[in-house]
């Protein structure tokens, strides 16, 4: 078959020693299958941006630099400023720039120059991610005619809110320049329908005819998984080392464990408000519990996230400020990074997993935690029903994350919640993973876009949607 050319912000070139990132997770069975070509940003500023290629087996990983500008118009600005927070529907949080809108179009045609060099007429492209969202109309406008996909990870929010993005009736309109973009979940899928329809008329159900004959961009969902089976052995072997088993003494009672980069869509300070209401309404169960809370920075450089780190080291000291003793302090909220494994295992010792982002394309945590668990005698999922995850996880403690006396009583309820119903839910959650494993994602969405084939594929709840004449 062509070669499937994968194009995302960052590129997992690999080397040795280095734990394999998310998007490298879930490309595992792609990259493996198909020969890849990965381009993307080095991670790398330079005054004169160099593009470097990396090879490994049959795939190659070309990265270029960035400029400091680029870094802080397109990356920082628009991408981080602008898309991040108002997809996740944080239109109070957006910081709208001309300027680093066009930083934004700017880096986007350097990496359709990269691309249009490299590509030959049967080659795929799958563009991963609100970084690129104008890449195919930048492909397009060099006449790139291949077929090209396009992956959004994060939510897309209703028409309501993205028609309030500054440009966005040049932008979003822009996908139509994919054949296919999938999203994490129905609603998302939904979401995007409706903007068609309500911004350029479209049909609400958009099973049009092509309107030139020639291409057509459709609608798919394609919900992330993790690696089931791998990650449920890894949490069985990592449960017993020394780093996991010395977490587990040092506590007086059960462990509940949070997993999150450091990000206001996560919902970290509602959670510890959360935690605190359930403190203050459970005396009995003070020392029965531990809040672990693994939080890497991230995004420092933005002005929300430097705040978030502060708010939340505040609240974090003011929860065991109230409620420690001498034996046991409620919250250990830890600032750094650990190795996959050891995050299996831990997940694996933990009684209750606290995952309630206030919005999230999918949240892969809930999914490890659930991989992780000991089926034997599972702990308990606390999800936020924002999460895409919530679609395929019916089964967990499904909780409003801007509630806090909810998630409070949901943390009270998973503590005591017979050895029985915990099976049984924990049943019901495996199976749904092992419904949707990573190792056919890239499959589902490359047959659908139609690699390998004379024509795209049909597949379930996929809508075709043309882009009338004259979209800019
Ligand atoms: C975006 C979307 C969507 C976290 N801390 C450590 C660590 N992690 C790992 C987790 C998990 C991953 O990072 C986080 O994935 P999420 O899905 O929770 O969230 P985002 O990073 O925001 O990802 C999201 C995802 O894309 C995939 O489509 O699900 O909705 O926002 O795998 O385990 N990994 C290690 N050390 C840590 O301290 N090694």
């Amino acid at each position: 078959m062509a070669r499937v050319f994968i194009i995302s912000n960052r590129v997992a070139v690999p080397k040795a020693g280095l734990q394999p990132g998310g998007l490298e997770v879930a490309l595992k069975a792609t990259l493996k299958k198909h020969t890849c070509v990965w381009l993307g940003w080095s991670g790398e500023l330079s005054d004169l941006p160099r593009t470097q290629t990396f090879t490994a087996g049959r795939n190659s990983y070309v990265v270029t630099d960035l400029g400091a500008e680029d870094f802080e118009e397109y990356y920082n600005g628009f991408a981080n400023r602008v898309l991040w927070p108002i997809f996740h529907y944080r239109l109070d949080l957006a910081e709208f720039s001309r300027r680093d809108l066009s930083g934004y179009l700017r880096v986007n045609n350097q990496f359709a120059e990269e691309l249009t060099k490299r590509l030959r007429p049967d080659d795929v492209v799958w563009v991963h991610d609100y970084h690129l969202i104008p890449l195919a109309k930048a492909l397009r406008e060099r006449g790139v005619r291949n077929r090209i996909g396009f992956f959004l990870h994060i939510p897309l929010p209703p028409p309501e809110i993205l028609a309030a993005m500054p440009n966005h009736d040049t932008l979003i309109p822009a996908l139509g320049d994919y054949d296919l973009v999938g999203f994490q979940t129905d609603g998302d899928a939904a979401n995007f329908a409706r903007y068609l329809a309500r911004e350029l008329g479209t049909p609400a159900h958009m099973s049009m005819r092509l309107g030139d004959g020639e291409r057509a961009m459709r609608i798919g969902t394609f919900p992330v998984g993790i690696e089931t089976a791998e990650f449920h052995r890894m949490a069985g072997r990592s449960v017993r080392t020394q780093l996991v088993q010395q977490v587990l003494k040092s506590i007086p009672g059960a462990l509940m464990i949070g997993v999150d980069r450091l990000d206001y869509s996560k919902g970290i300070p509602a959670r510890l408000e959360a935690y605190e209401r359930f403190l203050s309404a459970h005396p009995e169960l003070h020392d029965k519990i531990t809040y672990l809370q693994i939080t890497p920075k991230s995004r420092s450089q933005i002005k929300e996230y430097s705040e978030m780190a502060e708010s939340v080291n505040a609240l974090a000291g003011r929860i065991n400020g109230t409620y420690s003793s001498v034996t046991w302090a409620p919250v250990r909220y830890v600032n750094r990074p650990y190795s996959r494994t050891a995050l299996a295992g831990l997940y694996r010792a933990a009684k209750v997993g606290l995952v309630t982002p206030m919005r999230d394309g999918m949240n892969l945590v809930a999914k490890e935690f659930v991989a992780a668990q000991d089926e034997e005698d599972p702990g308990v999922l606390i999800l936020s029903r924002f999460a895409g995850a919530a679609s395929e996880f019916g089964s967990a403690l499904l909780v409003n994350p801007y509630d806090p006396d909810a998630v409070g009583g949901a943390i009270a309820r998973a503590m005591m919640m017979p050895l029985d119903e915990r099976r049984r839910r924990h049943a019901d959650l495996y199976a749904a993973l092992l419904r949707n494993d990573i190792a056919d994602w890239g499959d589902k969405f490359l047959v659908a876009l139609g690699a390998g084939s004379d024509k795209p594929r049909a597949i379930d709840a996929l809508q075709d949607f043309v882009p009338p004449a004259g979209i800019a």
